[in-house]
Protein backbone atom coordinates (compact mmCIF):
# COMPACT_ATOMS: atom_id res chain seq x y z
CA UNK A 1 0.00 0.00 0.00
CA UNK A 2 1.36 3.28 -0.94
CA UNK A 3 1.97 5.84 2.30
CA UNK A 4 -0.97 8.05 1.51
CA UNK A 5 -3.28 5.70 3.05
CA UNK A 6 -0.32 4.78 5.77
CA UNK A 7 -0.02 4.67 9.58
CA UNK A 8 1.18 7.29 11.70
CA UNK A 9 2.31 6.17 15.23
CA UNK A 10 3.61 7.91 18.45
CA UNK A 11 5.21 7.04 21.65
CA UNK A 12 2.71 6.52 24.69
CA UNK A 13 3.12 5.51 28.32
CA UNK A 14 1.82 2.03 26.93
CA UNK A 15 4.73 1.79 24.27
CA UNK A 16 3.96 2.60 20.71
CA UNK A 17 0.36 3.43 19.17
CA UNK A 18 -1.00 3.64 15.85
CA UNK A 19 -2.60 6.94 14.97
CA UNK A 20 -5.03 7.59 11.98
CA UNK A 21 -4.27 9.83 9.57
CA UNK A 22 -7.13 12.15 10.90
CA UNK A 23 -7.06 11.68 14.66
CA UNK A 24 -6.12 14.65 16.66
CA UNK A 25 -3.42 12.74 18.05
CA UNK A 26 -1.97 13.12 15.23
CA UNK A 27 0.70 15.79 15.93
CA UNK A 28 1.75 14.11 18.81
CA UNK A 29 3.89 11.35 16.68
CA UNK A 30 7.29 10.66 17.49
CA UNK A 31 7.96 8.06 14.76
CA UNK A 32 7.63 10.61 12.53
CA UNK A 33 8.10 7.59 10.23
CA UNK A 34 6.33 9.92 7.07
CA UNK A 35 9.47 12.36 7.56
CA UNK A 36 12.19 9.75 8.43
CA UNK A 37 14.44 7.24 6.05
CA UNK A 38 17.03 4.59 6.66
CA UNK A 39 19.27 7.19 6.88
CA UNK A 40 17.75 8.07 10.56
CA UNK A 41 18.20 4.88 11.60
CA UNK A 42 21.85 3.21 13.00
CA UNK A 43 24.52 3.65 12.28
CA UNK A 44 23.22 6.86 11.13
CA UNK A 45 21.30 8.74 13.21
CA UNK A 46 21.39 10.64 15.97
CA UNK A 47 20.16 8.56 18.30
CA UNK A 48 18.96 5.29 18.15
CA UNK A 49 15.46 6.02 19.57
CA UNK A 50 14.19 5.98 15.58
CA UNK A 51 15.69 2.58 15.44
CA UNK A 52 13.87 1.64 18.95
CA UNK A 53 10.52 3.20 17.47
CA UNK A 54 10.91 1.17 13.89
CA UNK A 55 11.79 -2.08 15.48
CA UNK A 56 9.31 -1.68 17.87
CA UNK A 57 6.20 -1.30 15.24
CA UNK A 58 8.05 -3.84 13.13
CA UNK A 59 7.51 -6.26 16.15
CA UNK A 60 4.01 -5.17 16.53
CA UNK A 61 3.56 -6.02 12.64
CA UNK A 62 4.93 -9.39 13.40
CA UNK A 63 2.85 -9.97 16.32
CA UNK A 64 -0.30 -9.53 15.09
CA UNK A 65 0.53 -11.49 12.21
CA UNK A 66 1.48 -14.67 14.01
CA UNK A 67 -1.87 -14.20 16.53
CA UNK A 68 -3.43 -14.18 12.56
CA UNK A 69 -2.01 -17.45 12.14
CA UNK A 70 -3.28 -19.27 14.55
CA UNK A 71 -6.35 -17.48 14.56
CA UNK A 72 -9.01 -20.23 12.53
CA UNK A 73 -11.29 -17.15 11.50
CA UNK A 74 -8.21 -15.72 9.64
CA UNK A 75 -8.03 -16.90 6.03
CA UNK A 76 -4.87 -18.63 5.57
CA UNK A 77 -4.16 -16.76 1.65
CA UNK A 78 -5.29 -13.53 0.51
CA UNK A 79 -5.07 -15.63 -3.06
CA UNK A 80 -4.04 -13.45 -6.31
CA UNK A 81 -2.43 -14.18 -9.44
CA UNK A 82 1.29 -13.43 -10.05
CA UNK A 83 -0.38 -10.66 -12.57
CA UNK A 84 -2.09 -8.85 -10.14
CA UNK A 85 0.56 -8.87 -7.34
CA UNK A 86 2.94 -7.65 -10.23
CA UNK A 87 0.45 -4.65 -11.29
CA UNK A 88 0.16 -3.76 -7.77
CA UNK A 89 -2.62 -4.04 -5.33
CA UNK A 90 -4.32 -1.79 -2.93
CA UNK A 91 -1.02 0.39 -4.04
CA UNK A 92 0.97 -2.53 -2.42
CA UNK A 93 3.74 -2.40 -5.51
CA UNK A 94 6.43 -4.84 -6.31
CA UNK A 95 8.74 -2.03 -8.27
CA UNK A 96 11.95 -0.83 -7.19
CA UNK A 97 12.17 2.45 -9.00
CA UNK A 98 14.76 3.63 -7.15
CA UNK A 99 14.23 5.90 -5.20
CA UNK A 100 14.34 5.99 -1.23
CA UNK A 101 10.91 5.40 0.60
CA UNK A 102 9.89 6.59 3.93
CA UNK A 103 10.35 4.67 6.95
CA UNK A 104 6.38 5.07 6.95
CA UNK A 105 6.72 2.84 3.74
CA UNK A 106 8.91 0.77 4.44
CA UNK A 107 6.58 -0.26 7.89
CA UNK A 108 3.80 -0.78 5.12
CA UNK A 109 5.66 -2.63 3.18
CA UNK A 110 6.45 -5.31 5.47
CA UNK A 111 2.40 -5.46 6.41
CA UNK A 112 1.35 -6.13 2.81
CA UNK A 113 4.40 -8.42 2.26
CA UNK A 114 2.77 -10.27 5.10
CA UNK A 115 -0.50 -9.75 4.06
CA UNK A 116 -0.55 -11.03 0.70
CA UNK A 117 1.44 -14.39 1.43
CA UNK A 118 0.27 -17.54 2.78
CA UNK A 119 -0.44 -18.15 6.82
CA UNK A 120 1.93 -21.35 6.83
CA UNK A 121 1.32 -21.59 10.37
CA UNK A 122 -1.99 -21.95 10.33
CA UNK A 123 -4.00 -24.60 11.52
CA UNK A 124 -5.97 -25.69 8.34
CA UNK A 125 -2.34 -25.62 6.23
CA UNK A 126 -1.75 -28.88 5.45
CA UNK A 127 -0.29 -28.42 1.84
CA UNK A 128 3.74 -29.26 2.83
CA UNK A 129 5.92 -31.43 4.76
CA UNK A 130 6.75 -28.26 6.47
CA UNK A 131 4.05 -26.12 8.33
CA UNK A 132 3.46 -24.83 11.71
CA UNK A 133 4.85 -21.66 13.15
CA UNK A 134 7.31 -22.39 16.14
CA UNK A 135 7.69 -19.76 18.70
CA UNK A 136 11.01 -20.81 20.14
CA UNK A 137 12.26 -21.41 17.08
CA UNK A 138 11.04 -18.22 15.49
CA UNK A 139 13.00 -16.58 18.56
CA UNK A 140 16.04 -18.53 17.57
CA UNK A 141 15.73 -16.80 14.02
CA UNK A 142 15.53 -13.61 15.27
CA UNK A 143 18.43 -13.73 17.51
CA UNK A 144 20.28 -15.58 14.59
CA UNK A 145 19.38 -12.64 12.01
CA UNK A 146 20.09 -9.68 14.53
CA UNK A 147 23.59 -11.61 15.39
CA UNK A 148 24.14 -11.85 11.51
CA UNK A 149 27.09 -13.99 11.55
CA UNK A 150 28.51 -16.77 8.85
CA UNK A 151 29.32 -20.45 10.11
CA UNK A 152 32.38 -20.46 8.18
CA UNK A 153 34.72 -20.23 10.71
CA UNK A 154 34.91 -20.22 14.64
CA UNK A 155 36.66 -17.21 14.27
CA UNK A 156 33.20 -15.43 13.74
CA UNK A 157 30.25 -17.56 14.99
CA UNK A 158 32.35 -19.51 18.01
CA UNK A 159 28.92 -20.13 19.76
CA UNK A 160 27.04 -21.12 16.64
CA UNK A 161 29.66 -23.63 15.68
CA UNK A 162 30.16 -24.89 18.62
CA UNK A 163 26.29 -25.98 19.11
CA UNK A 164 26.38 -27.75 15.52
CA UNK A 165 29.28 -29.86 16.73
CA UNK A 166 26.58 -30.49 19.80
CA UNK A 167 23.62 -31.16 18.23
CA UNK A 168 26.10 -33.35 15.36
CA UNK A 169 26.85 -35.57 18.08
CA UNK A 170 23.68 -35.74 20.18
CA UNK A 171 22.54 -37.21 16.82
CA UNK A 172 25.27 -39.69 16.79
CA UNK A 173 23.73 -41.25 19.90
CA UNK A 174 20.04 -40.68 18.15
CA UNK A 175 21.16 -43.20 15.52
CA UNK A 176 23.45 -44.76 17.13
CA UNK A 177 26.41 -45.08 15.10
CA UNK A 178 30.15 -44.71 17.12
CA UNK A 179 31.07 -41.85 15.20
CA UNK A 180 29.74 -38.73 13.18
CA UNK A 181 30.40 -36.14 10.80
CA UNK A 182 27.71 -33.47 9.76
CA UNK A 183 27.09 -30.52 8.19
CA UNK A 184 23.79 -28.16 8.31
CA UNK A 185 22.89 -26.96 4.73
CA UNK A 186 19.90 -25.47 3.04
CA UNK A 187 17.75 -28.46 2.65
CA UNK A 188 17.57 -31.82 2.12
CA UNK A 189 17.97 -31.77 -1.61
CA UNK A 190 22.03 -30.05 -1.11
CA UNK A 191 22.43 -32.59 1.85
CA UNK A 192 21.75 -35.45 -0.44
CA UNK A 193 23.61 -34.16 -2.79
CA UNK A 194 26.44 -33.88 -0.24
CA UNK A 195 25.89 -37.66 0.68
CA UNK A 196 26.53 -38.81 -3.40
CA UNK A 197 29.73 -36.61 -3.48
CA UNK A 198 30.77 -38.53 0.34
CA UNK A 199 30.42 -41.55 -1.46
CA UNK A 200 31.97 -41.37 -4.50
CA UNK A 201 35.25 -39.52 -2.47
CA UNK A 202 35.35 -42.72 -0.82
CA UNK A 203 35.99 -44.72 -3.63
CA UNK A 204 37.37 -42.57 -6.00
CA UNK A 205 39.28 -39.85 -4.50
CA UNK A 206 41.16 -38.68 -6.92
CA UNK A 207 38.21 -37.50 -9.05
CA UNK A 208 38.72 -34.56 -6.87
CA UNK A 209 41.56 -33.48 -9.10
CA UNK A 210 41.80 -35.34 -11.68
CA UNK A 211 38.36 -35.22 -13.02
CA UNK A 212 35.94 -37.94 -14.21
CA UNK A 213 38.17 -39.13 -17.36
CA UNK A 214 39.20 -42.86 -17.08
CA UNK A 215 36.95 -43.22 -13.86
CA UNK A 216 34.90 -46.25 -14.39
CA UNK A 217 30.94 -45.49 -14.60
CA UNK A 218 29.28 -45.35 -11.56
CA UNK A 219 25.33 -46.49 -11.30
CA UNK A 220 23.13 -44.90 -7.94
CA UNK A 221 19.67 -46.61 -7.06
CA UNK A 222 16.64 -45.08 -5.32
CA UNK A 223 13.15 -46.29 -5.24
CA UNK A 224 11.00 -45.00 -8.19
CA UNK A 225 8.92 -43.06 -4.77
CA UNK A 226 12.17 -41.64 -3.92
CA UNK A 227 12.17 -37.25 -3.53
CA UNK A 228 13.45 -36.23 -6.75
CA UNK A 229 16.52 -34.39 -5.14
CA UNK A 230 18.23 -38.07 -4.82
CA UNK A 231 18.67 -37.96 -8.70
CA UNK A 232 19.73 -34.79 -9.05
CA UNK A 233 23.43 -35.28 -8.13
CA UNK A 234 23.76 -37.81 -11.02
CA UNK A 235 23.23 -34.61 -13.25
CA UNK A 236 25.07 -32.22 -11.45
CA UNK A 237 28.50 -35.02 -10.66
CA UNK A 238 28.65 -36.24 -14.13
CA UNK A 239 27.18 -39.04 -13.38
CA UNK A 240 24.12 -38.49 -15.59
CA UNK A 241 20.68 -39.53 -15.01
CA UNK A 242 21.00 -42.83 -17.03
CA UNK A 243 22.79 -44.25 -14.30
CA UNK A 244 20.23 -43.21 -11.73
CA UNK A 245 18.52 -46.44 -11.62
CA UNK A 246 14.49 -46.72 -10.32
CA UNK A 247 14.29 -49.63 -7.77
CA UNK A 248 10.20 -51.10 -8.43
CA UNK A 249 7.83 -50.94 -4.72
CA UNK A 250 5.83 -52.96 -3.29
CA UNK A 251 2.22 -52.58 -2.12
CA UNK A 252 3.33 -50.24 0.86
CA UNK A 253 4.93 -48.29 -1.48
CA UNK A 254 8.40 -49.54 0.13
CA UNK A 255 11.73 -50.20 -2.29
CA UNK A 256 11.86 -53.93 -3.09
CA UNK A 257 15.23 -55.12 -2.02
CA UNK A 258 15.01 -58.23 -4.49
CA UNK A 259 14.44 -55.69 -7.32
CA UNK A 260 17.42 -53.77 -5.96
CA UNK A 261 19.94 -56.69 -6.19
CA UNK A 262 18.69 -57.32 -9.40
CA UNK A 263 19.40 -54.27 -10.72
CA UNK A 264 22.88 -53.29 -8.99
CA UNK A 265 23.98 -57.52 -10.61
CA UNK A 266 22.49 -56.15 -14.31
CA UNK A 267 24.43 -52.70 -13.95
CA UNK A 268 27.85 -54.99 -12.53
CA UNK A 269 27.46 -56.96 -16.07
CA UNK A 270 27.04 -54.02 -18.47
CA UNK A 271 30.63 -52.82 -16.60
CA UNK A 272 29.47 -50.48 -14.49
CA UNK A 273 30.28 -49.70 -10.36
CA UNK A 274 27.17 -49.85 -8.49
CA UNK A 275 27.97 -47.62 -5.69
CA UNK A 276 25.34 -45.81 -4.13
CA UNK A 277 22.02 -46.67 -3.25
CA UNK A 278 19.18 -44.51 -1.31
CA UNK A 279 16.66 -45.68 1.36
CA UNK A 280 13.33 -43.69 2.05
CA UNK A 281 12.53 -42.68 5.66
CA UNK A 282 8.93 -41.31 4.71
CA UNK A 283 8.57 -40.91 1.05
CA UNK A 284 7.38 -37.71 0.14
CA UNK A 285 4.05 -38.18 -1.35
CA UNK A 286 2.72 -41.37 0.64
CA UNK A 287 5.17 -40.90 3.44
CA UNK A 288 6.02 -44.85 2.99
CA UNK A 289 8.98 -45.95 4.84
CA UNK A 290 12.25 -48.57 3.03
CA UNK A 291 12.93 -51.42 4.95
CA UNK A 292 16.57 -50.44 5.92
CA UNK A 293 17.63 -53.55 7.61
CA UNK A 294 16.64 -55.75 4.33
CA UNK A 295 18.49 -52.57 1.92
CA UNK A 296 21.50 -52.59 4.07
CA UNK A 297 21.82 -56.78 3.79
CA UNK A 298 22.00 -55.59 -0.31
CA UNK A 299 24.50 -52.72 0.34
CA UNK A 300 26.70 -54.86 2.36
CA UNK A 301 26.71 -57.81 0.08
CA UNK A 302 28.20 -55.45 -2.61
CA UNK A 303 30.40 -52.74 -0.88
CA UNK A 304 27.68 -50.27 -1.87
CA UNK A 305 27.34 -46.91 0.19
CA UNK A 306 23.68 -46.90 1.95
CA UNK A 307 21.99 -43.46 2.26
CA UNK A 308 18.84 -42.70 4.37
CA UNK A 309 16.85 -40.02 2.70
CA UNK A 310 15.03 -38.95 6.13
CA UNK A 311 14.54 -35.68 5.75
CA UNK A 312 10.67 -36.16 6.45
CA UNK A 313 10.41 -38.93 8.18
CA UNK A 314 13.81 -38.64 10.51
CA UNK A 315 11.23 -37.19 13.37
CA UNK A 316 10.54 -40.95 14.17
CA UNK A 317 13.81 -41.47 15.63
CA UNK A 318 12.13 -39.23 18.73
CA UNK A 319 9.55 -41.85 19.18
CA UNK A 320 10.35 -45.14 21.13
CA UNK A 321 6.50 -45.58 19.21
CA UNK A 322 7.43 -45.25 16.15
CA UNK A 323 11.14 -45.46 15.56
CA UNK A 324 10.46 -49.55 14.40
CA UNK A 325 10.09 -47.60 11.14
CA UNK A 326 13.64 -46.61 10.74
CA UNK A 327 15.45 -49.90 11.95
CA UNK A 328 18.65 -50.03 10.79
CA UNK A 329 19.25 -46.99 10.44
CA UNK A 330 22.49 -47.37 12.52
CA UNK A 331 24.04 -49.56 9.23
CA UNK A 332 23.78 -46.62 6.55
CA UNK A 333 26.31 -44.63 5.89
CA UNK A 334 24.79 -41.38 5.85
CA UNK A 335 21.62 -39.53 6.35
CA UNK A 336 19.70 -36.61 6.01
CA UNK A 337 17.02 -35.57 8.65
CA UNK A 338 14.85 -32.16 8.28
CA UNK A 339 13.97 -31.26 11.64
CA UNK A 340 12.30 -28.03 9.54
CA UNK A 341 9.82 -30.66 8.47
CA UNK A 342 7.81 -32.91 11.37
CA UNK A 343 9.47 -31.76 14.31
CA UNK A 344 8.80 -27.68 13.33
CA UNK A 345 11.62 -25.79 13.30
CA UNK A 346 11.43 -22.59 11.15
CA UNK A 347 12.54 -22.45 8.02
CA UNK A 348 15.05 -23.43 7.02
CA UNK A 349 17.16 -26.54 9.41
CA UNK A 350 18.27 -29.26 7.63
CA UNK A 351 21.42 -31.95 8.14
CA UNK A 352 23.51 -34.14 6.96
CA UNK A 353 24.97 -36.60 9.28
CA UNK A 354 27.89 -39.22 7.92
CA UNK A 355 29.13 -41.51 10.08
CA UNK A 356 32.77 -41.14 8.19
CA UNK A 357 34.82 -38.71 10.36
CA UNK A 358 36.79 -36.17 8.23
CA UNK A 359 34.83 -37.79 4.57
CA UNK A 360 33.46 -34.41 4.40
CA UNK A 361 36.19 -32.07 4.81
CA UNK A 362 38.52 -34.49 2.86
CA UNK A 363 35.94 -34.45 0.18
CA UNK A 364 35.17 -30.23 -0.12
CA UNK A 365 37.87 -28.75 1.65
CA UNK A 366 39.55 -25.64 -0.67
CA UNK A 367 42.04 -24.38 1.73
CA UNK A 368 41.45 -20.66 1.32
CA UNK A 369 43.77 -18.94 2.92
CA UNK A 370 42.22 -15.86 3.61
CA UNK A 371 39.58 -17.50 5.51
CA UNK A 372 41.11 -21.02 7.00
CA UNK A 373 44.82 -20.31 7.76
CA UNK A 374 46.19 -23.70 9.02
CA UNK A 375 48.37 -21.33 11.86
CA UNK A 376 44.95 -20.00 13.72
CA UNK A 377 45.55 -19.59 17.58
CA UNK A 378 42.53 -21.94 18.39
CA UNK A 379 41.76 -25.39 17.38
CA UNK A 380 40.84 -25.12 13.49
CA UNK A 381 39.18 -28.42 13.46
CA UNK A 382 36.18 -26.00 14.41
CA UNK A 383 36.66 -23.99 11.23
CA UNK A 384 33.61 -26.23 9.17
CA UNK A 385 33.29 -24.12 6.44
CA UNK A 386 35.74 -25.76 4.60
CA UNK A 387 33.57 -29.33 4.85
CA UNK A 388 30.74 -27.55 2.88
CA UNK A 389 30.41 -26.64 -0.63
CA UNK A 390 29.29 -23.18 0.23
CA UNK A 391 31.14 -20.42 1.39
CA UNK A 392 28.98 -18.11 2.87
CA UNK A 393 26.71 -20.39 5.71
CA UNK A 394 23.61 -19.14 7.29
CA UNK A 395 22.99 -19.96 11.19
CA UNK A 396 20.37 -22.83 11.16
CA UNK A 397 21.27 -24.49 14.06
CA UNK A 398 20.09 -22.92 16.49
CA UNK A 399 16.58 -22.70 15.79
CA UNK A 400 16.90 -26.48 16.27
CA UNK A 401 18.95 -25.87 19.45
CA UNK A 402 16.55 -23.37 20.95
CA UNK A 403 14.18 -25.96 19.94
CA UNK A 404 15.32 -28.79 21.64
CA UNK A 405 16.31 -26.78 24.53
CA UNK A 406 12.47 -25.68 25.29
CA UNK A 407 10.93 -28.65 25.20
CA UNK A 408 13.48 -31.22 25.08
CA UNK A 409 13.68 -34.83 23.24
CA UNK A 410 9.55 -35.29 25.21
CA UNK A 411 8.31 -32.54 23.30
CA UNK A 412 9.49 -33.86 19.99
CA UNK A 413 8.52 -37.29 20.74
CA UNK A 414 5.09 -35.70 22.13
CA UNK A 415 4.96 -33.78 18.15
CA UNK A 416 5.77 -36.78 16.11
CA UNK A 417 2.93 -39.21 17.49
CA UNK A 418 0.61 -36.32 18.20
CA UNK A 419 0.93 -35.52 14.33
CA UNK A 420 0.24 -39.24 13.63
CA UNK A 421 -2.50 -39.99 15.76
CA UNK A 422 -4.07 -36.99 14.31
CA UNK A 423 -3.28 -39.00 10.61
CA UNK A 424 -5.22 -41.79 11.65
CA UNK A 425 -8.23 -39.94 13.10
CA UNK A 426 -8.20 -38.51 9.20
CA UNK A 427 -7.97 -42.21 8.32
CA UNK A 428 -11.06 -43.44 10.16
CA UNK A 429 -13.21 -40.31 9.38
CA UNK A 430 -11.98 -40.58 5.37
CA UNK A 431 -13.06 -44.72 5.84
CA UNK A 432 -16.62 -43.62 7.26
CA UNK A 433 -17.48 -40.80 4.94
CA UNK A 434 -19.06 -41.05 1.98
CA UNK A 435 -17.43 -40.04 -1.39
CA UNK A 436 -13.93 -39.93 0.17
CA UNK A 437 -11.91 -42.85 -0.57
CA UNK A 438 -8.22 -43.85 0.57
CA UNK A 439 -5.10 -44.28 -1.98
CA UNK A 440 -3.54 -45.73 0.01
CA UNK A 441 -5.13 -47.95 3.00
CA UNK A 442 -3.39 -47.47 6.64
CA UNK A 443 -0.39 -45.32 6.26
CA UNK A 444 2.70 -45.74 8.06
CA UNK A 445 3.16 -41.86 9.01
CA UNK A 446 1.44 -38.33 8.69
CA UNK A 447 0.52 -38.62 5.12
CA UNK A 448 -2.86 -39.29 4.07
CA UNK A 449 -3.52 -39.56 0.43
CA UNK A 450 -7.17 -40.02 -0.42
CA UNK A 451 -9.77 -38.79 -3.23
CA UNK A 452 -13.18 -37.27 -3.12
CA UNK A 453 -16.24 -38.72 -5.73
CA UNK A 454 -18.14 -35.24 -6.52
CA UNK A 455 -21.88 -36.99 -6.02
CA UNK A 456 -21.99 -36.63 -9.95
CA UNK A 457 -19.15 -38.97 -11.18
CA UNK A 458 -19.93 -41.46 -7.67
CA UNK A 459 -22.16 -43.60 -10.12
CA UNK A 460 -20.23 -43.89 -13.62
CA UNK A 461 -19.52 -47.79 -14.21
CA UNK A 462 -17.06 -46.72 -17.39
CA UNK A 463 -13.56 -46.95 -15.00
CA UNK A 464 -11.72 -45.14 -17.42
CA UNK A 465 -14.46 -42.47 -17.72
CA UNK A 466 -14.84 -42.35 -13.89
CA UNK A 467 -10.84 -41.70 -13.44
CA UNK A 468 -10.49 -39.41 -16.19
CA UNK A 469 -13.16 -37.80 -14.37
CA UNK A 470 -12.39 -38.14 -10.68
CA UNK A 471 -8.46 -36.49 -11.73
CA UNK A 472 -9.50 -33.16 -12.43
CA UNK A 473 -11.24 -33.51 -9.42
CA UNK A 474 -9.01 -32.21 -6.70
CA UNK A 475 -7.13 -29.17 -9.01
CA UNK A 476 -10.70 -27.43 -9.06
CA UNK A 477 -11.49 -28.19 -5.08
CA UNK A 478 -7.97 -26.81 -4.69
CA UNK A 479 -8.54 -23.78 -6.93
CA UNK A 480 -11.52 -22.97 -4.97
CA UNK A 481 -9.90 -23.69 -1.59
CA UNK A 482 -7.40 -21.19 -2.83
CA UNK A 483 -9.79 -18.54 -3.75
CA UNK A 484 -11.79 -19.26 -0.72
CA UNK A 485 -8.68 -19.10 1.79
CA UNK A 486 -10.38 -21.64 3.87
CA UNK A 487 -7.79 -24.34 3.67
CA UNK A 488 -5.01 -25.66 2.23
CA UNK A 489 -4.02 -29.35 0.84
CA UNK A 490 -1.87 -30.67 -2.26
CA UNK A 491 -2.63 -32.64 -4.61
CA UNK A 492 -0.84 -34.99 -7.48
CA UNK A 493 -0.67 -37.79 -9.14
CA UNK A 494 1.87 -40.96 -8.34
CA UNK A 495 1.99 -43.86 -11.12
CA UNK A 496 -1.17 -44.91 -12.17
CA UNK A 497 -3.20 -43.13 -9.83
CA UNK A 498 -5.06 -40.02 -11.11
CA UNK A 499 -4.54 -36.48 -8.98
CA UNK A 500 -5.36 -37.08 -5.34
CA UNK A 501 -5.20 -34.81 -2.35
CA UNK A 502 -2.08 -35.56 -0.14
CA UNK A 503 -3.04 -34.10 3.47
CA UNK A 504 0.59 -34.12 5.53
CA UNK A 505 0.19 -33.69 8.94
CA UNK A 506 3.13 -31.63 10.90
CA UNK A 507 1.85 -28.78 12.59
CA UNK A 508 1.12 -28.90 16.01
CA UNK A 509 -1.47 -26.34 16.21
CA UNK A 510 -3.50 -28.82 14.12
CA UNK A 511 -6.86 -30.63 16.59
CA UNK A 512 -9.43 -33.07 16.02
CA UNK A 513 -11.79 -29.74 14.60
CA UNK A 514 -9.47 -28.88 12.16
CA UNK A 515 -9.18 -32.65 10.37
CA UNK A 516 -13.27 -32.73 10.25
CA UNK A 517 -13.39 -28.82 8.69
CA UNK A 518 -10.86 -30.23 6.24
CA UNK A 519 -13.57 -33.24 5.21
CA UNK A 520 -16.32 -30.76 5.63
CA UNK A 521 -14.87 -28.27 3.65
CA UNK A 522 -13.83 -30.81 0.58
CA UNK A 523 -17.31 -31.77 0.21
CA UNK A 524 -18.76 -28.09 0.54
CA UNK A 525 -16.68 -26.90 -2.54
CA UNK A 526 -16.74 -30.41 -4.05
CA UNK A 527 -20.18 -31.08 -4.34
CA UNK A 528 -21.53 -29.25 -7.07
CA UNK A 529 -18.63 -30.05 -9.59
CA UNK A 530 -20.40 -32.02 -12.84
CA UNK A 531 -17.68 -31.92 -15.49
N1 LIG B 1 11.47 -31.64 0.33
C1 LIG B 1 10.41 -31.24 -0.41
C2 LIG B 1 9.08 -31.35 0.29
C3 LIG B 1 8.03 -30.82 -0.53
C4 LIG B 1 6.69 -30.90 0.14
O1 LIG B 1 6.43 -30.19 1.11
O2 LIG B 1 5.89 -31.69 -0.28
Amino acid sequence: MQKQSAWRFRSSSVGLIKVEPNNDDYSMNNGDFENSSSADLLPFGKSDEKTQLFLKEIFEILLKYISKSFDRKCKILDFHHPHQLLEGIEGFSLNINGEAESLEQILVDCRDTLKYGVKTGHPRFFNQLSSGLDIVSLAADWVTSTANTNMFTFEIAPVFILMEDVIIKRMMKIIGWENIDGIFSPGGSINNLYSVMLARHKIMPDVKHSGLRGFPQLVMFQSKHAHYSNKRPAAILGIGLNNCIDIEVDERGHMKPEDLELKILQSKLDGKVPFYVTATAGTTVRGAFDEIVKISEVCKKYKIWLHVDAAWGGAVMMSQKHRHLVAGIEMSDSVTWNPHKMVGVVLQCSMLLTKHKRLLESCNNMRADYLFQQDKHYDITYDTGDKTIQCGRHVDVFKLWLSWRAKGDKGFCHHVERCIELARYLVRKIKKTPGFQLVFQEPEYSNVCFWYYPPSIRNICDEVIKNEKLGKVAPIIKSRMMERGSIMIGYQPLGSKVNFFRCVISNCAVNYDDIDFMVGQIERLGHDIDM
